[in-house]
């Protein structure tokens, strides 16, 4: 599996996948969240609105599928980060979670390229550093016959720089 890293807005990426950093509610927010159902029209949070009355709200850790509307990917895989509260421990595992149950539903639909945000760095506030460990760790250890290539898709300089380093790019 092929690792890249690209500094930008994911909207704009065009892998089969890409992650939203969702809330519980599945109904759309701020920050990235916000830029992807802006960006991807109504269907999305129409499609999201459906899993919520099949399945109720999404929990920390996990993940659902939508198509992705107007974006060129073809599909968003909404997984709902932690909210950093000092809990190293617990708020680490859910991370880990988000990146490995992401990629096994993106395995389950065959899709060969996959853009990660950088989950729960931003209002949700984790340790930017400790996140990108947990995420390049997931994906390194994630052993796929079908996903070809993962981004890690940067929006602030901070998380790029620390990327950059993890990655030795
Ligand atoms: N493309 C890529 N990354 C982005 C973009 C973008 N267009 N915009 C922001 N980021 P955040 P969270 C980066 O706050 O911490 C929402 O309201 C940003 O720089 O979007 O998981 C949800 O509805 C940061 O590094 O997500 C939830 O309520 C990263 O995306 C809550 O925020 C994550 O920041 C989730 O909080």
């Amino acid at each position: 599996m092929k690792i890249e890293l690209i500094k930008g807005d994911i909207t704009k990426i065009r892998t089969d996948a890409i992650v939203n950093a969702a809330n519980s509610s599945l109904l759309g927010g701020g920050g990235v969240d916000g830029a992807i159902h802006r960006a991807g029209g109504k269907r999305i949070l129409e499609e999201c609105i459906e899993i919520r009355n099949k399945q109720g709200k999404c929990k920390t850790g996990e993940a659902v599928v939508t198509t992705a509307g107007n974006l060129p990917a073809k599909y968003v895989i909404h997984t709902v980060g932690p909210i950093w509260n000092g809990d190293e421990k617990k708020c680490s595992l859910l991370l880990a979670s988000c990146y490995k149950n992401s990629l096994k539903l993106a395995e389950n639909l065959d899709v060969k390229t996959i853009a990660f945000p950088n989950i729960s760095t931003g209002v949700y506030r984790f340790p930017k550093e400790l996140a990108a460990k947990i995420a390049v760790d997931k994906v390194k250890n994630f052993q796929s016959e079908i996903i070809e290539k993962v981004v890690f898709v940067c929006f602030d300089d901070e998380n790029e720089m620390i990327y950059r380093q993890l990655l030795n790019l």
